[in-house]
This record gives C-alpha cells, structure tokens and sequence, in this order.
C-alpha cells in the first residue's frame, strides 16, 4: 500500500517530519500539498481528510498519514507508526519510548518557534502582533533556545552513540535535523551562537543530511524551502543583536 501524506501546501511545517521519514525510508508516497487541487491534492487535501475522508476517527489538524483503512494525526503518532514499518525506530520498549518523548519534546520546540511569531494565536496574522512577538522572542532567543538546545546536547551525548536513540538513525533524528535547518533558517544570529554550545547536535544534524537518501532528497524539487508562511519564519527584527 503507498503511503499518502496530508499537508498544506508551499511549506514544509510539521509535514516535513514525515516527509523526512518517508524520503530516508526510500518508500513510495503520494503527497497532496505537492499535488494540484484539481487532482485532489494541495487545500482541499487537507479539508477532505479532516473532513470528508476523516471516518469516524478524525484528525485535528495535519499532518496527516493514512496507511490504507488506517488515518493518524499528530505528528509524533505517525512517526512512531512509520518508524516502526520504515526501521527509523528502536526495537526495546524502554528505547520505544525514550525515542517518542524525544520526539514530543521536539514538537515542543516547534510550539515554541511557532508561537515567537504567533504570541497571541495563529488566527491572527504576524502584523497584528508584532510588539508581543518582539517581546516573546526576545525570551526564546535568551532562555527557552539554549535551555532546549542544551537539553537536546545532553541527550546526544548521553546516547554514546552516532544518533539519539541505539545505533541507527531513526525518526527523531530525522526532526532534529528540520529543527537545526530551521532554526538556522528563522534565527541566523541567535542560532549560530547557540548551536556554537551544542557540538553534539550540530554534528548529529550533519550525519542525516549526508545519508544518501536524504542527501538526494534535500538536492531534489521535493524539498520545500522554508518560508514566511511556515512554522519557521525569518523575521530580522526577531532574531535580536549578532
Ligand atoms: N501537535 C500537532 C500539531 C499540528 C498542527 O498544529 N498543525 C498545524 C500545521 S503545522 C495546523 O494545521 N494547525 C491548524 C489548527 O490547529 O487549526 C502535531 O504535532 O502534528
């Protein structure tokens, strides 16, 4: 059965946590966002499987992935289900679980980044909160950025291993590496110092770009780009003093 991926379409998101998966796995997947909307992909992708499609168990919110009869929401559950199929995550429950708390810290993190550009909710545009915005990222930027990347810096190296969790890549190493691109990506400046504390994470986020799948993914007209639409947005007044 191939895969089929539910996301918005022009950024990558949460989506792209999966999308990571699926890429590094090699395996087959129809991806709406990528897809027009006349053949059922980009918006109306998304409003048919949250609605229509969404059977008796529906989503909240994408990403979405169905598997056949089987449609999961959140992000972490998805991945834990396709690490499991793909091999991107470990075989031991107590290491099971460890990779999944890994996993929901990250989207934790992602929270975080959304909401310096979002303080006051996502219904609201970026122009009708940018003085809260300053003041929330100014706070990110100082404490909540390295305390996560500290913790994060921690985890690598308590691993002992070349990735998070056990001896093979899986599917928190794949988000850690969007969340490094990304940040670097939104915060130039806050990021570069930053990551100069976390030797372990910077070195770890190499590894997955340079796995031949991945590295074929990150070149190919798939790879979506980050942009002021997504989760990490560059906004030059929120990334503070170099
Ligand atoms: N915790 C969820 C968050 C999902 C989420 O916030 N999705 C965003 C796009 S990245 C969305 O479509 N939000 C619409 C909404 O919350 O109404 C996950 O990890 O998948």
């Amino acid at each position: 059965m191939t895969y089929e991926l539910f996301y918005w379409p022009g950024l990558p998101g949460r989506g792209e946590c999966v999308r990571l998966a699926l890429e590094e796995a090699g395996v087959e997947y129809i991806d709406y966002a990528r897809l027009p909307e006349e053949k059922g992909g980009g918006v109306s992708g998304v409003t048919r499987i949250l609605g229509a499609e969404a059977g008796t168990r529906p989503s909240f919110a994408v990403p979405v992935l169905r598997d056949g009869s089987l449609v999961i929401g959140q992000t972490p559950a998805i991945l834990q289900y396709l690490g499991d199929r793909l091999g991107l995550a470990p075989r031991e429950p107590s290491d099971r679980l460890w990779c999944h708390q890994i996993q929901l810290t990250l989207g934790d993190f992602m929270d975080e980044i959304h909401d310096t550009h979002h303080p006051l909710g996502a219904s609201l545009y970026y122009a009708d909160q940018k003085p809260e915005a300053r003041k929330r990222a100014e706070v990110f930027r100082e404490v909540r950025l390295p305390k996560l990347l500290g913790w994060l810096e921690r985890v690598a190296v308590a691993s002992g291993s070349h990735w998070l969790v056990g001896d093979r890549v899986g599917y928190a190493d794949l988000t850690l590496f969007q969340c490094v691109e990304g940040l670097k990506y939104a915060f130039p400046k806050a990021a570069r110092r930053a990551l100069a504390e976390a030797p372990a994470v910077v070195t770890l986020a190499a590894r997955v770009a340079e796995r031949p799948n991945i590295a074929a993914y990150l070149v190919s007209d798939r790879r979506l780009a980050f942009n002021e639409d997504g989760l990490f947005r560059h906004y030059p007044e929120l990334d503070g003093e170099a």
